[in-house]
């Protein structure tokens, strides 16, 4: 037998479930890779990928973003910081001055800390690509060259050897005489030569031109004197100033 003293009522009670920071921050890729022309000046900035949290109020916010290389090999500090915009992204910004032809390639560790108590924090890796610039002329290493020349046709009478510093077509050289010179002397490959029947005053004095391939090119040039001295059955020789 059942016995009810007063009516049932239905009695609501609210539970408020409190966060706890069980979650740490989440980047969307565990690499990320990023390229920068080593022209970019110090605060040049790149959107990269921050991270999520799935937590509430400070628990689920990002306090801070800190950036390690993760391969210390020289004392220098790697130019990059972190930032977050007032937009709610995460930039890498340039802090110091790149260059290519001394480095091109950084592996940093960015890790991200939650505002939780106590933090957690997670971490990516960011490959940082210095991508070139035509920022380097030809070098010829020397100013002027004075050649002797035997007066025979079809000599070799120089190697040009040029070096530039850039990659790619940055540092693909092309050589050219300029002036009237170069109806006696042609560049072959990367060989100043004699053309056939060439009828040469005793001294001739023209420039060679070394330029590059890049957009826009750098070029550099060489004053050469050559000084003919038929009769001399010796190679051609050579001075250099
Ligand atoms: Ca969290
Ligand atoms: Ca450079
Ligand atoms: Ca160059
Ligand atoms: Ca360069």
């Amino acid at each position: 037998m059942l016995i009810v003293s007063s009516p049932p009522s239905i009695i609501h009670v609210l539970i408020d479930i409190l966060d706890v920071n069980d979650n740490p921050p989440r980047f969307p890729v565990d690499i990320q890779k990023i390229e920068i022309p080593e022209t970019a000046p110090v605060g040049w900035r790149v959107s990269i990928s921050g991270a999520t949290d799935p937590d509430h109020a400070e628990n689920g916010t990002i306090g801070k973003y800190e950036l390690v290389e993760t391969l210390i090999t020289v004392d220098t500090p790697a130019p990059f910081g972190v930032v977050q915009g007032p937009d709610g992204f995460v930039y890498l910004e340039v802090v110091g001055k790149l260059d290519r032809e001394q480095r091109e390639l950084y592996s940093m560790r960015l890790t991200a800390t939650d505002n939780g108590r106590p933090e957690l924090s997670a971490s990516c890796i960011l490959n940082i690509i210095i991508l070139d610039i035509n920022d380097n002329p030809p070098d010829f290493g020397i100013r002027s060259i004075t050649l002797h020349w035997n007066g025979l046709p079809n000599t070799q009478l120089f190697q040009l050897n040029a070096t530039d510093a850039d990659s790619g077509d940055n540092g693909h050289l092309i050589y050219r005489i300029h002036g009237p010179a170069s109806e006696m002397f042609s560049i072959n490959g990367h060989f100043l030569v004699t053309q056939n029947n060439t009828e040469c005053l005793p001294r001739c004095e023209f420039v060679i031109e070394a330029r590059d391939s890049g957009v826009p090119p750098l070029s550099t040039t060489l004053n050469v004197v050559v000084v003919v001295e038929y009769g001399n059955e010796h190679e051609p020789n050579i001075n250099i100033r």
